[in-house]
């Protein structure tokens, strides 16, 4: 008797995809950065964040710990009004508020290609997961107004920001959630915008497609399965960066079971 989701060749079988979020499914960072800036006027401060200095930024993962690295490396002299740690999480607050207000209007929408392959993968019976390094509220904001207002129950697990103890390319907020769904790395496929990203999810095992982003064109994504501009749509065809896609020109379940069996 095979073992459980074990097929006779001895591979695993693909059961579970497993989402990053800000670049992956919508192209949110501009939006963050943005909410940065508004975050620091209405804090009175004159700190602006070009999409250059962001783009250097985003070597960190996590917005408080952005917020740190800038003040260390940009402005080691800054001094905070009370303790730094309750001042960063102070402005980071304030941040998420711009942000979340931003994303709830509608306006974001997802990448080419990502309501589409989420809705073929319900379908297809796969389950779907959300490893992210960003705050929770902001993953809410997005999923119910520019996905489905009841999407969030789509996910066995929206693992977001601070649920674990290191952020990304750590490995731990996808460890994090194949076990809260009781998966192995061997039945899951990831999907990633970022070197961080894509770091964390092999760490984790995880074979992982990569769509690069507004921020991550010149990323390394050496070891992904696939490198595309985007998931692609019908009249959309998709950009192959780097990889094999079988002739195929937008991502649907079957590309997403040769990837799988290909990367066992
Ligand atoms: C991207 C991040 C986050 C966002 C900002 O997360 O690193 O920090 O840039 O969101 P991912 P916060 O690509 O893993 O979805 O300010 O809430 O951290
Ligand atoms: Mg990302």
């Amino acid at each position: 008797m095979p073992l459980n989701n074990r097929v006779k060749t001895g591979m695993s079988k693909l059961t579970t995809l497993l989402f990053d979020v800000d670049g992956t499914l919508a192209e949110t960072e501009e939006i963050h950065r943005q909410s940065f800036n508004k975050a620091f006027a209405q804090a009175g401060l004159d700190w602006r964040w070009s999409q250059q200095m962001y783009g250097e930024l985003l070597s960190v993962t996590g917005g408080k710990e952005r917020i740190r690295h800038f003040l260390a490396t940009h402005l080691p002299d800054f001094t905070a009004p009370g303790d730094l740690d309750e001042y960063i999480a102070g402005l980071h607050a304030a941040k998420t508020v711009v942000y979340t207000d931003t994303v709830s209007s509608g306006q974001m929408g997802m990448r080419p290609g990502v309501v589409r392959l989420i809705n073929a993968a319900r379908e297809a019976g796969l389950r779907l997961g959300i490893a992210t390094t960003t705050t929770p509220a902001n993953v809410t904001a997005l999923l119910r107004h520019n996905l489905a207002s009841d999407s969030e129950s789509w996910f066995e697990v929206i693992a977001a920001g601070s649920v674990v103890p290191a952020k990304k390319p750590a490995p731990d907020i996808y460890h994090y959630a194949m076990q809260a769904m009781d998966v192995s790395p061997e039945e899951c496929l990831a999907f990633e915008d970022s070197e961080n990203g894509l770091h964390s999810a092999q760490d984790a095992g995880l074979a992982t497609l990569v769509t690069a982003s507004q921020y991550t064109q010149d990323h390394d994504f050496d070891g992904a399965v696939l490198v595309l501009d985007q998931l692609g749509e019908p009249d959309r065809p998709f950009e192959v960066l780097a990889g094999d896609a079988g002739g195929h020109k937008m991502v649907d379940i079957e590309l997403l079971h040769d990837l799988h069996s290909r990367s066992a």
